[in-house]
């Protein structure tokens, strides 16, 4: 059994095998009580204002897995830098999407939020898990490809490399879940195969982790054009932020593109448009699309977006409210992100201990 004191909160650490059995936070710090409860770990990038897909793709999920797991939700800025960023931007994003995980319901107290670049163990493994990621693999990446295709004056290596840097993420702290959007099926995918390829070497080293994805919204569509993914750094009017006002919602739901019939039903290849309207009131208001498809019936596609903007904005509506608070005490936000980096820190020894290890640095 491995036991950590971490001075500054006074916060002790009992790690036994896969379980954490008790650690006990200050005000500012996470309490994760004695449990045998799995490890769930998630992220999102702070590379832009939040959208409707990151919420419902993602985060609405690690709300509800909150209770059952025991939950590690992380900023991850590292892996924002891939793309260039305004470091005054990112330094206030990075704050501003603490706040919006907490602003969406999870609780700081029970979960480790922290910031990704605070705690080294990340960069640490990443290399480790470079060398055991062939390049094939990593040209096989869509994501790679898509982005590519984003940024052409800014192909770097750390774009090349973002699945190894996520799967050192996940497998950092022993993992069991990952809640992510459909988007990220192939990214955890070669989590999973570094991580069998490196246990086949030097045994039972890392957890292989499953996926998440939601039962609706694991692909929320752009409004713009819904054949591709709703993306933050997307042009305004293809997303819907998380922190839009209700009269920027309601104007961009009405000039979500729909097709030139009038018929609603779902049909995601002849009808992209509608259908995703209608997976979004179904994922954020638990009606199922046949209930939809049979309310809507007769209806226009004006009172389908009407609809659509009346459940988006009942959904963020509260979060927005919380998050303006949050917000006003940036002090309160970065002593919890730096008291979790430290519990993280901690937490992440214990793997990276064993890898360093097993291939010879100890
Ligand atoms: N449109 C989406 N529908 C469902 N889920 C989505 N996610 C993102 N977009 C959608 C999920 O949100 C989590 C965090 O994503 P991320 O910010 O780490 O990276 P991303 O997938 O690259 O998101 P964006 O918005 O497209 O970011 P940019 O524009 O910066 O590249 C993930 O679980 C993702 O699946």
């Amino acid at each position: 059994m491995d036991i950590y004191v971490i001075p500054r909160s006074f916060t002790v650490l009992y790690i036994y095998d896969n379980i954490v059995l008790l650690v006990l936070g200050t005000k500012e710090g996470v309490k994760m009580q004695e449990n045998t409860k799995k490890i769930l770990f998630s992220g999102v990038q702070p590379s832009g204002t939040l959208t409707l897909g990151n919420y419902i793709g993602a985060i609405r999920n690690f709300n509800l897995l909150q209770d059952e797991y025991n939950c590690i939700f992380c900023v991850v800025d590292m892996h924002a830098i891939t793309v260039r960023q305004e470091p005054s931007l990112l330094r206030r994003r990075r704050l501003e999407l603490a706040a919006l995980y907490i602003a969406s319901g999870l609780d700081p107290e029970k979960n480790l939020i922290y910031c990704q670049s605070q705690v080294s163990g990340h960069a640490e493994l990443n290399w480790v898990l470079c060398c055991f990621t062939y390049m094939g693999e990593l040209n096989r990446m869509t994501q790679f490809k898509d982005k590519v295709a984003k940024h052409p004056d800014n192909i770097n290596a750390g774009l090349y490399t973002y699945p190894v840097l996520m799967a050192a993420d996940i497998l950092l702290f022993g993992t069991d879940l990952v809640p992510v959007g459909s988007d990220q099926k192939q990214h955890l995918e070669i989590a999973r195969d570094i991580a069998t390829r490196f246990n086949g070497i030097y045994g039972d080293v890392f957890t292989i982790p499953d996926g998440y994805f939601g039962k609706a919204g694991t692909r929320v569509m752009s409004l713009s054009d819904p054949l591709r993914k709703m993306s933050k750094s997307d042009t305004e009017d293809s997303f819907i932020a998380m922190l839009d006002e209700p009269d920027v919602i309601r104007r961009k739901m009405k000039r979500a593109v729909t097709d030139s019939e009038t018929e609603i039903r779902f049909d995601r290849e002849q009808k992209p448009g509608v259908s995703n309207l209608l997976e979004i009131i179904s994922a954020l208001d638990n009606v199922s699309i046949e209930q939809l498809e049979q309310e809507f019936a007769g209806k226009g596609y004006g009172d389908l977006k009407n609809r659509a903007a009346d459940v988006v904005i009942a959904a963020l509506e509260p979060i927005q409210h919380e998050h303006k608070k949050l917000m006003a005490d940036k002090a309160y936000l970065q002593t919890m992100l730096d008291k979790n980096a430290e519990t993280a820190s901690k937490l992440s020894y214990r793997i990276l201990n064993k890898v360093y290890r097993k291939i010879g640095f100890r």
